[in-house]
């Protein structure tokens, strides 16, 4: 039977989609999974498990699924025994300590002798240990933010994306925990054909994050301009310049990383570069 390798992702919630669409952009298909538990990709060896991210650490270490899709701040708070292979850069948030926003707060020690209501008992165990504060924790499963107006809790351990939830119940964030992402989770122990399966896998999730980082620039410059523009472009190797039929101007091509964006179109500009073109990649192969 022909090896495949199986995946485990969240079956609905803010990581379902990210996940679904990092496998498809890297040329993988199969069926979303609406009422179903498992799919088998058409054109890879790949079988999808949809499953609830809470799950997903435990059933990749037991092997019952070889790979995963998972929060930070749920494989950490698992504590399971796998290996992080990838951090996807989607599904970011923090974990955070929040108090009411009339309260005032001069420092960690102001939570000691505190109630903190949490989903994430073993992570806010750790970080009050290493803080030598000695609190008292409520593990609750959900609506933690409810917790401080209905008395329950003197102050909440929850994820942070926007702010919104800690704001509309008023509350202000005093402590960030950590800041987590999405990350590809692996088996310790995957066979030789699965590893195989994996960097073939991992290949193209990389290509599709790399051209998502990158942009495709073109424009036109004045020739005797040309180097300046070019040590301005770092481009994969280097740009390529073709002349245009207005003499004295050449077209340049070249790829450009979205951080350095917007400063290098700036000093493109300064140099003189006109009609400039910027467009999205779907895949970068290096
Ligand atoms: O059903 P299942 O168990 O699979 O899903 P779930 O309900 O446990 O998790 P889900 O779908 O809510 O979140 C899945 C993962 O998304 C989390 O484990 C995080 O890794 C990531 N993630 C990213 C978040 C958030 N951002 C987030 N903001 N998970 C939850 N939230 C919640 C947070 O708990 C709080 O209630 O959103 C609220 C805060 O959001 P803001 O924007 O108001 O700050
Ligand atoms: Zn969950």
């Amino acid at each position: 039977m022909k090896t495949t390798l199986k995946i485990a992702i969240q079956k609905s919630g803010r990581l379902n989609e990210d996940s679904i669409k990092i496998l498809k952009e890297s040329g993988i298909e199969f069926n979303n999974g609406l009422n179903k538990l498992k799919a088998d990709a058409i054109n890879f060896p790949l079988e999808v498990f949809f499953l609830r991210d809470d799950d997903i650490p435990q059933y990749v270490e037991d092997g019952v699924a070889d790979i995963g899709i998972v929060g930070e701040n749920v494989l950490f708070e698992k504590n399971k025994n796998v290996f992080i292979v990838d951090k996807l850069g989607f599904g970011k948030c923090k974990l955070s300590i929040a108090i009411p926003k009339n309260q005032k707060y001069n420092g960690i020690q102001d939570l000691n002798k505190k109630r903190i209501a949490t989903s994430y008992s073993f992570l806010l165990t750790k970080f009050l240990k290493k803080n030598k504060i000695n609190a008292e924790i409520h593990e609750i499963s959900g609506s933690v933010e409810i917790a401080p107006s209905i008395g329950l809790a003197d102050a909440v351990c929850d994820l942070v994306s926007s702010g919104s939830t800690l704001f509309t119940n008023g509350l202000k964030e005093v402590e960030v925990i950590f800041n987590s992402q999405a990350v590809l989770i692996s088996n310790n122990k995957l066979q030789k054909e699965k590893q195989l399966i994996l960097e073939k896998l991992l290949f193209r999730i990389n290509s599709v994050k790399k051209s998502k980082n990158n942009k495709y620039i073109l424009l036109n410059a004045p020739n005797e301009n040309l180097d300046a523009i070019c040590k301005i472009l770092p481009g994969m190797k280097s740009p390529t310049i073709l002349p245009l039929a207005e003499k004295g101007w050449s077209s340049v091509h070249s790829v450009v990383n979205e951080n350095d964006f917007w400063e290098i179109i700036e000093k493109l500009k300064s140099k003189g570069a006109q009609g400039i073109l910027v467009v999205p990649i779907e895949k970068m192969i290096v």
